[in-house]
């Protein structure tokens, strides 16, 4: 595999992303606290503030600014690294898209702090927006859509140059992310330019809103796999390389992220299980194909206990469990990750519980739910997230890990997991127990079971604030592994194939044949019912503004 440095202004222009993605991490963080506090009844917000207004403001930053800007910042400095540096019309995509993206987000948030837009993250209709709120998300997808086209472009040419060769892993894990991006963004795409920008701007006086929130979960569902996939790359390319092995197998790699784009997309009903207007019929397919996603996961679970047991028994273990002592549980750049995977375990269980239609009847709406994304994206993926940061940096920024801020780094993790543990846990409880999501400090329903939920607030309030004690922690090493630390060379991780590997089918880096199957899938999943809503439409809601 081809590994040359990162030439220095892609670097540059990496950086440029994760500095706004920790920006809107710090603000999201804030928001955060504020409502862990007011859902604990410990404060109570100002007149000026509201309780919709922080949560709109938490679940864009954290869920879709935070992770986007990390996210394309990670892939290029990725791609840069595996296909020899970024070409010029790459480079300036890079920018262009940044600056649309970033241009975007200040709308955006602009609109929520000024509450002109606590919609919540979701963005449902018919609560509606200022139009700016929308205008500014179209263009953050826009911007994301010209970042994708910079590192597509600069894969293609690699492989014009390397005919015959099978790509670079990271790349072609890298294209799997955007196939999967640019086709679930579409559905977005659609919803916010023809549906609710003409509606808030009050160019049309109805909006479909069936159609909007299928539209919406079409592109939501993915979304959670463009937040986990990145995280992938990392356990599959980057991990095994710290621990001083190799990656297990090339092609099972590649296949499972093959799977993840083909049956992520066609399975957005299981978050409108409990809505009606979608016959059971067509939810019942969902439900197949979103089990069917799981198998892309259970596939990654099972290659990286082989990576981890095989470069154990590397290092002389040789008891059935001795490779896990082997492990470097003192690196934060394996601790901070490998702590995410472990709490994939049981978020992963939750989902599958989520997906199940009677079951879901039971937590659909509940703090469950919450506490399920927080177990996934807030703690696997942003704990992976938090772990590239370590080395991604400093490498980026031509700097050292230092051995304290290692220290400081894995006390990070240990705060942001108990804290989390805390948080996570009471919501789950407190959801099996009927407490609302998206629902302001409320006594409603509470002891209906002659159980209370009322305490479990007070310890997801204390989880919330240990979390943002952890969130300021790693925004100190951020600035310092970007500003302050010593200068050096730190090593972006990338991980060379096992010894006895088997030659990749070349099949599987057919994007044409992967793409068609996608469009066929997902016109199976999404044709009928979609056609069936667009001419036999609810009557249309009025408007509503409930802030
Ligand atoms: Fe989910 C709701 C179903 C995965 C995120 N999910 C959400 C929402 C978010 C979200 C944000 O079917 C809320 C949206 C909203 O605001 O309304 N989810 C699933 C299923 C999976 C799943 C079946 N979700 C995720 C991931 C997310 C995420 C990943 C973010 C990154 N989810 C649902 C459903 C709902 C839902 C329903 C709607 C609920 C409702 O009613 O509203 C699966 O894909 C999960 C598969 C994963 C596994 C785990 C495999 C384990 C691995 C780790 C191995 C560990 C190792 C370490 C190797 C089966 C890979 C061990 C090492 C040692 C040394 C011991
Ligand atoms: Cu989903």
């Amino acid at each position: 595999m081809q590994t040359t440095a990162i030439p220095k202004r892609d670097a540059k222009m990496s950086l440029a992303y994760l500095v706004i993605a920790f920006l809107a991490f710090g603000i999201g963080a804030i928001a955060g606290l504020l409502q862990g506090l007011v859902r604990g009844g410990v404060i109570e917000l100002p007149d000026w503030l509201n309780y919709y207004q922080i949560l709109t403001a938490h679940g864009v930053l954290m869920a879709l600014i935070f992770t986007t800007f990390f996210i394309i910042g990670f892939m290029y400095s990725g791609i840069s690294k595996t296909t020899g540096g970024l070409s010029n019309f790459s480079f300036k995509a890079g920018w262009i898209g940044w600056a649309m993206m970033f241009f975007g987000t200040s709308m955006a948030t602009a609109a929520i702090l000024l509450n002109e837009a606590s919609v919540l993250y979701t963005f449902y209709a018919p609560l509606k927006a200022t139009p700016w709120f929308y205008v500014g998300a179209a263009l953050l997808v826009v911007g994301s859509w010209v970042a994708a086209l910079g590192m597509l472009v600069n894969y293609a040419k690699w492989r014009k140059h390397n005919p015959g060769q099978v790509s670079p892993l990271f790349a072609f894990m890298t294209v799997a992310t955007l196939v999967l991006w640019l086709i679930a963004t579409s559905g977005l795409a659609v919803m916010v330019l023809f549906q609710l920008i003409p509606w808030s701007f009050g160019w049309v006086a109805e909006v479909n809103i069936l159609l909007s929130r299928m539209l919406f979960w079409f592109f939501g569902h993915p979304l959670v796999y463009f937040w986990l996939m990145p995280a992938y790359i990392a356990w599959y390319v980057c991990i095994p390389k710290i621990i001083g092995g190799k990656v297990f197998s090339d092609s099972l790699a590649r296949l499972a992220f093959l799977l993840l784009v083909l049956f992520s997309i066609p399975v957005g009903f299981h978050h409108q299980l409990m809505e009606p207007g979608i016959s059971e019929k067509w939810k019942f397919i969902h439900v197949i194909l979103t089990l069917a996603v799981v198998v892309p996961s259970l596939l990654t679970a099972f290659s990286m206990f082989a990576v981890f047991e095989t470069a154990g028994r590397r290092k002389g273990a040789k008891s059935m469990f001795g490779w896990f002592t082997k492990l470097p549980w003192k690196d934060v750049r394996f601790f901070a990750p490998m702590v995410g995977m472990l709490m994939f375990i049981p978020a992963g269980l939750g989902g599958i519980i989520n997906a199940s239609n009677q079951m879901n009847a039971v937590v659909h709406n509940t703090m469950w739910v919450v506490g399920h994304f927080h177990l996934t994206v807030a703690t696997s993926v942003v704990l992976t997230f938090f772990g590239i940061s370590y080395w991604l940096v400093p490498a980026l920024s031509g700097r050292k890990l230092t051995k304290w801020a290692n220290r400081l780094g894995i006390l990070q993790t240990l705060i942001w997991t108990v804290g989390m543990s805390f948080m996570s846990g009471a919501m789950h409880t407190m959801g099996l127990q009927g407490a609302p999501r998206r629902t302001d400090f409320t006594t409603y329903l509470d002891s209906v079971l002659g159980l209370s939920w009322m305490p479990y607030y007070k310890v997801m309030a204390f989880g919330g604030a240990m979390l943002f004690v952890g969130g300021m922690l790693m925004i100190g090493l951020f600035l310092y592994l970007l500003c302050f630390a010593p200068k050096g060379q730190e090593e972006f991780p990338i991980a060379e194939l096992g010894d006895n590997h088997e030659p990749t089918p070349r099949i599987l880096e057919r994007w044409r044949v992967w793409i068609a199957v996608s469009a066929v899938l997902i016109l199976l999943a999404y044709g009928y019912p979609i056609y069936d809503i667009i001419q036999n439409p609810a009557p249309g809601a009025p408007p509503l503004r409930t802030w």
